[in-house]
């Protein structure tokens, strides 16, 4: 047994150093691809002369493209329909029509779309699975035709695993559910008929309802073993000695029966008193009735199921009934001091709380409408399906026109006919012959027609195209395209091979458009097996909020969007619960916590913070860099615990210090302690405002503080307000925080339990023209030590080993003082790189091998695909798409490619600028691009053998753009 340990250590750490190494391997040839690629670029000028010769024998060729061209861009027509509630969902032409015209088509470019599709190829899906349809014509769809389907939300699945309820599918992290509606393919799948021809004879009176209350009010974030547990309760904690009342819920159409209704509810033991078991003595009312009474122990889950009173007054009424829960404190609880109590702060209450989850109350409902619609099934009694021949009668019905559809089964969606219709007692009738337990809708068609779902439509992309290739991806939100393409260029301007991915994208090839963040890990992992060149830097612009189902609220009042989401890791640390790390979307190699690329965060939630800090980055890394640039502050909070009696005090000073000695020659240490000022608080806070205001290449800090702090001898030294009033403009910092919490970024601000924090980290980073560029720390808690132990293989990596790219000497931080030191896994997680994980530290003289080939150059700094982009306003234009991908997947095959693209990068951003200041020129090079466009497309499709003519004559025709711009300048 000791042996096997052993062996799993080895492997561990074989893992540790494999992962380490290969990472430094991928920078190493990462850096060599990149001098290849430079180098090449430029002696390929007069070779391209004579290529502008040949290029005219090719015009009529040309011109025959040109005018095929124009099927490029024809329909494959995707519509993203999202779901949030069960229902008969209905699409009309108009519908249709009108998104397309809202995403840009006129009216006439709508209707020839819509109508030249082929009815019968409609078809919709849902986790790639065919649903079937309904859809009003099998011919040309025009404007009198619609669509109906059956869609359902995001259902609550579970598992039970040890008497612990875990969930096994997003909902989580969405209300969502996303159907597709494509029209391309073979014919689709559509719904079937069931003759529904009432019989004589009656049917049931009733069928089996489900109430359920579940509001998600309270996060507990230290819930223990929380993994895929849920997270969220109902209202504040039930305290011991108090008795709480829920909001009133109501019930509808209460059979008269004598049948008994199910209770089941399920709490959370809050507290855990060590000296005592069981803990928790609840007693549950209904109406005021008491209907359970419970004794538990622990921070445990339990779920009771009850079925002990009749569906009848005073147990359950219509409306206004009221479930509320009393916590008895009864069985000889000491106080907060008789035993160990945890999970409980409030030291004036008995140590015991709970939470209630929810609750579920089944009870037999008649087949009564409500306002027009129904939902109903053949249950008519606890445990007891009614089956065969049943004849079902729907009472309130104010129509005749109405549909019924059996929706048993999505993938089996039967629509049921010939029902019969009472006028006078406004009843509908209908027989069905089944053996098992069937559900039903039925509603009017006006009911129905209003009920349209949300949809977007939506352009293909591409991120499982196993030949895509990039060093450095962005994935955004589309609010932040702009800054997205903007830093992506200038990373391209670097030479670096850039790629923006939509959010939207990842959700879309990676969980069929269902948002979670597993899409994303799931997304690098794909990119890193199976792309040509795979990316090594990843950068995730757009907050996130924990609160991913808006529970709170905020994610409309206060934008606290979860723009790119963050992902929730269980802590291994007992008490510390679940901490938010962007580290586990990048550990996709090996079964290891090791990332395997480079990953940062920039937390914003408009387009203009997003390109305040991108250009931010861009003119820091393009400024020249002087003495300031030496600078290295080194603050730290109090060496003693004179200050902080409840805290254990590491020596601070003594780390600061160890700091200092790492820094090369040249570098100069310059350092606040608060030791140095003693009672003197304000006027250490000025000295590090003033300090940064001065400017520093570096600003590290040691000590304790909170979400939005530092602080020393108890007081708050350095805040978020302070960073976002900082004046340090155009030199900015790289801000090391090593203290608790100054990470924190997903909270939605106010929707923090304990106040209103912003974290320190985002006010830093935030701002055009002050703040820092890049800021390292913590999202939760840690321990001082640890914190000195990877900040000091950080100054190891920048000040010795001269590795000045963030994301590598961050990261390759963390990997060294996992693997030879034995810092806590957990570190991998907890550290969040704030800033873009492809900047280089600025430091005049010792300039890293990313920066050197192209520093001077400022007229390189773009994109790629600079001209089209430009002419076309947006680098996700479907004809910039197309370029690319026709640079990216045939050019940058061949040498010859390869140059031609490494000329047009050389010129195109010159041009783009002056596209971009004249829009008359805007249409102008739209139509001399369209044909190159179309032989991109035809080289990309595959429809030609030819590719060497193509790529002669798409580079030959680019440059006699290109100069023929040039002389009109
Ligand atoms: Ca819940
Ligand atoms: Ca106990
Ligand atoms: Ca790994
Ligand atoms: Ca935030």
């Amino acid at each position: 047994m000791y042996s096997a340990q052993i062996q799993k250590k080895d492997r561990i750490l074989e893992y540790r150093s494999q992962d380490s190494m290969h990472l430094m391997q991928r920078v190493y040839t990462n850096m060599s691809l990149l001098i290849t690629r430079l180098m090449e670029g430029i002696p390929i000028i007069t070779a391209l002369r004579s290529w502008i010769r040949k290029a005219k024998l090719y015009l009529p060729i040309l011109f025959w493209f040109l005018i095929h061209s124009s099927n490029a861009f024809g329909a494959d027509l995707t519509f993203q329909i999202e779901i949030t509630e069960e229902g008969i969902y209905y699409i009309h032409y108009n519908t249709l029509g009108n998104i397309l015209v809202n995403s840009g088509y006129s009216t006439e470019e709508a209707a020839s779309v819509l109508q030249s599709i082929d009815s019968k190829t409609i078809k919709i899906k849902n986790r790639g699975v065919e649903i079937p349809i309904y859809v009003s014509t099998n011919t040309n769809f025009t404007s009198q035709d619609y669509i109906i389907f059956f869609g359902a939300g995001i259902q609550k699945n579970t598992v039970k695993e040890d008497n612990v309820t875990r969930f096994t599918n997003e909902y989580p992290f969405t209300k969502t559910n996303i159907y597709y509606l494509i029209t391309e393919g073979k014919d689709g799948l559509r719904m079937k008929v069931r003759d529904g021809a009432p019989k004589e004879g009656g049917g049931p009176s009733g069928f089996i309802e489900k109430y359920h209350g579940e509001m998600d009010t309270t996060y507990w974030e230290t819930l223990p073993d929380g993994e895929r547990r849920d997270h969220w309760f109902y209202g504040a904690r039930i305290f011991g000695g108090t008795q709480v009342s829920f909001p009133p819920f109501n019930l509808s159409n209460i059979a008269t029966t004598t049948e008994p209704f199910i209770l089941r509810y399920s709490l959370q033991g809050r507290t855990d008193n060590f000296s005592m078991t069981p803990d928790h003595h609840t007693v549950v009312y209904l109406n005021g009735q008491p209907v359970d009474d419970d004794y538990w122990d622990g921070q445990r889950e339990r779920e009771i199921e009850i079925m002990s009173f009749p569906q009848a007054e005073p147990f359950l009424k219509s409306n206004d009934n009221i479930l509320s829960i009393a916590s008895m404190v009864d069985m000889n609880v000491g106080n907060g001091d008789s035993g160990f109590c945890i999970g409980e702060t409030h030291s004036d209450k008995p140590c015991d709380a709970v939470f209630l989850n929810y609750f579920e109350i089944e009870y037999i409902k008649t087949y009564t409408a409500e306002n027009d619609l129904l939902i109903f099934n053949n249950q008519t009694s606890p445990g007891y399906t009614l089956v065969g021949a049943v004849q079902f009668k729907i009472s309130n019905m104010n129509t005749g026109n109405v549909k019924i559809y059996d929706i048993t089964d999505p993938l089996n969606i039967y629509k049921i006919e010939n029902f019969s219709y009472d006028s006078v007692a406004k009843t509908v009738r209908f027989s069905d012959n089944i053996q098992k337990k069937t559900r039903y809708i039925i509603l009017s068609v006006s009911k129905m027609v209003n009920n349209i779902p949300a949809i977007t439509f939506t352009r293909p992309s591409n991120l499982t195209d196993k030949t895509n290739s990039a060093d450095y991806i962005v994935i955004t939100h589309k609010d932040f395209i702009e800054a997205a393409r903007l830093l992506a260029g200038h990373r391209e301007g670097r030479g670096l091979k850039a790629m923006v991915v939509d959010i939207e994208d990842v959700y879309r090839e990676f969980n069929y458009g269902i948002i979670t963040p597993k899409a994303i890990k799931d997304f690098l992992q794909y990119a890193y097996q199976n792309w040509q060149s795979t990316p090594l830097y990843v950068l995730l612009l757009g907050d996130a909020n924990i609160d991913y189902r808006d529970n709170w609220g905020y994610q409309n009042t206060n934008n606290d969007k979860n723009f790119i989401p963050v992902a929730m890791i269980q802590s291994a640390t007992p008490g510390v619960g679940e901490i938010p790390s962007d580290n586990w979307f990048v550990t996709i190699r090996g079964d290891d916590p090791i990332p395997d690329m480079f990953i940062g965060r920039i937390p914003v939630k408009t387009n203009q913070e997003a390109l305040d800090v991108v250009n931010k980055i861009i003119s820091y890394e393009t400024s020249p860099s002087d003495d300031w640039s030496r600078r290295v502050m080194l603050i730290s909070g109090n060496s003693s615990g004179v200050y902080y009696p409840q805290y254990s005090n590491p020596d601070f000073v003594n780390l600061a210090d160890d700091l200092a000695t790492l820094l090369s020659v040249g570098f100069q240490p310059v350092k606040f302690y608060a030791d140095n000022f003693g009672e003197a608080v304000t006027e250490f806070s000025t000295a590090i405002i003033n300090g940064i205001n001065d400017v520093a290449l570096l600003v590290n800090f040691i000590g304790h503080g909170n979400i939005n702090l530092w602080s020393a001898t108890n007081e708050a030294i350095f805040t978020s307000d302070d960073a976002s009033e900082l004046s340090n403009h155009g030199r900015y910092p790289f801000v090391v925080a090593l203290n608790c919490l100054n990470g924190m970024f997903p909270f939605p601000a106010e929707g923090l339990q304990d106040g209103f924090f912003v974290p320190l980290a985002e006010n830093l980073i935030k701002g055009s023209d002050h703040g820092a560029f890049a800021v390292w720390t913590i999202t939760g808690f840690g321990y001082a030590s640890e914190y000195t132990t990877i900040s000091k293989e950080l100054f190891n990596n920048l000040f010795r080993k001269k590795n000045l790219i963030l994301g590598s000497a961050t990261t390759q931080a963390k990997i060294t003082a996992y693997s030879n030191f034995g810092v806590d896994q957990e570190n991998m997680d907890l550290f969040i790189l704030f800033g873009d994980p492809a900047a280089s530290l600025n430091i005049n003289g010792v300039v890293s091998n990313q920066d050197q080939p192209q520093q001077s150059d400022k007229g390189s700094e773009g994109g790629k695909c600079f001209i089209a982009t430009a002419a076309y306003g947006s680098s996700l234009a479907p004809h910039v798409r197309i370029l690319r991908e026709f640079r990216d997947r045939i050019l940058m095959k061949f040498t010859l490619g390869e140059r031609i693209v490494g000329v047009y990068n050389r010129y195109s951003p010159p041009l783009a600028v002056l596209i971009e200041e004249h829009d008359s020129l805007k249409p102008i090079v739209r139509l001399i691009l369209l044909p190159i466009i179309g032989l991109a497309w035809f080289t990309i499709s595959g429809t030609i053998t030819h590719i060497f003519i193509v790529l002669t004559l798409t580079g030959s025709i680019l440059m006699v753009i290109s100069l023929n711009i040039i002389k009109k300048i």
